[in-house]
């Protein structure tokens, strides 16, 4: 595929979101402005994946969603934002940032959840075709600084309010990933300041997209 995958994965309140608002907005503004950028996230990249998100995270002490029926949604969402949005925008080129992607599956719903890391491996597979990010942001925070920025914030989703020691195991699950896949994930020391992490993982980008051929030039393009 001509484009290229970049992901933000993390925590609850490790800043992806506002990291992923920050690069895009520099990479439209610098040198790289000939390269077709996209910003999408999961659950909820897609019009199906939207009311999908909304079941998944909405807080309802009437409902109980079983482990196993969040796995499936979160394949599902996936299958589809792959299908009809990441697959079509990186045949075209694109440079796509994606708020979480596989990994958060493995962390929340294998590490976290305690469901087998093989099929949440193999469901990761069917679900993406095989696609894997290019290159994944690691922001790796504390998980209670993390939980506090996103309660200071006002009214948890379903997810950020399990209990601790579940957002613990899902920050072993990132480490454990990041440790098995040294190449594709890189960490990023997310319990600094908003500019400090921006300038770092606008290093790594810069540095990447020349690897990948993008020229920081702006009288030539890739
Ligand atoms: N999930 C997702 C699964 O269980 N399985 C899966 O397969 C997938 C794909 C998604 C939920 O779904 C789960 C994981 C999640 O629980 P979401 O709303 O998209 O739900 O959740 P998050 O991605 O965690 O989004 P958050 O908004 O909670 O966290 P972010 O995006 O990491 O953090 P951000 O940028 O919004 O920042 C949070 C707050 O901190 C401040 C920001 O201003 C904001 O108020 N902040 C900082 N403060 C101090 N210093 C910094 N450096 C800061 N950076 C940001």
């Amino acid at each position: 595929m001509k484009g290229k995958l970049i992901v933000f994965e993390g925590v609850e309140g490790a800043g992806k979101t506002t990291q992923m608002q920050r690069l895009i907005h520099l990479l439209q503004a610098s040198c790289f402005l000939k390269v077709r950028l996209m910003a999408t996230r999961e659950p909820g990249g897609t019009e199906l994946g939207r009311r999908l998100r909304h079941l998944l995270l909405k807080q309802d002490p009437g409902e109980f969603v079983s482990d196993r029926a969040e796995l499936f949604m979160y394949a599902a969402d996936r299958a589809q934002h792959v299908e009809t949005c990441l697959k079509p925008e990186l045949f075209k080129g694109t440079i796509v940032l994606c708020d979480r992607f596989t990994d958060s599956t493995i962390a929340y719903q294998g590490y976290g959840r305690g469901i087998d890391l093989n099929l949440i491996k193999q469901l990761n597979d069917i679900a993406t075709g095989g696609l894997q990010s290019d290159l994944t942001l690691w922001l790796d925070i504390n998980v209670e600084a993390g939980l506090a920025r996103v309660r200071s914030r006002g009214g948890c989703d379903r997810i950020e309010q399990a209990d601790l020691k579940f957002h613990q195991r899902v920050q072993q699950g990132f480490a454990g990933l990041a440790g098995e896949n040294k190449s594709r994930i890189v960490r990023i020391d997310g319990d600094r300041t908003e500019d400090e992490v921006a300038r770092e993982i606008q290093a790594i980008v810069t540095r990447k997209l020349e690897d990948w051929g993008y020229s920081n030039n702006t009288n030539s393009e890739k």
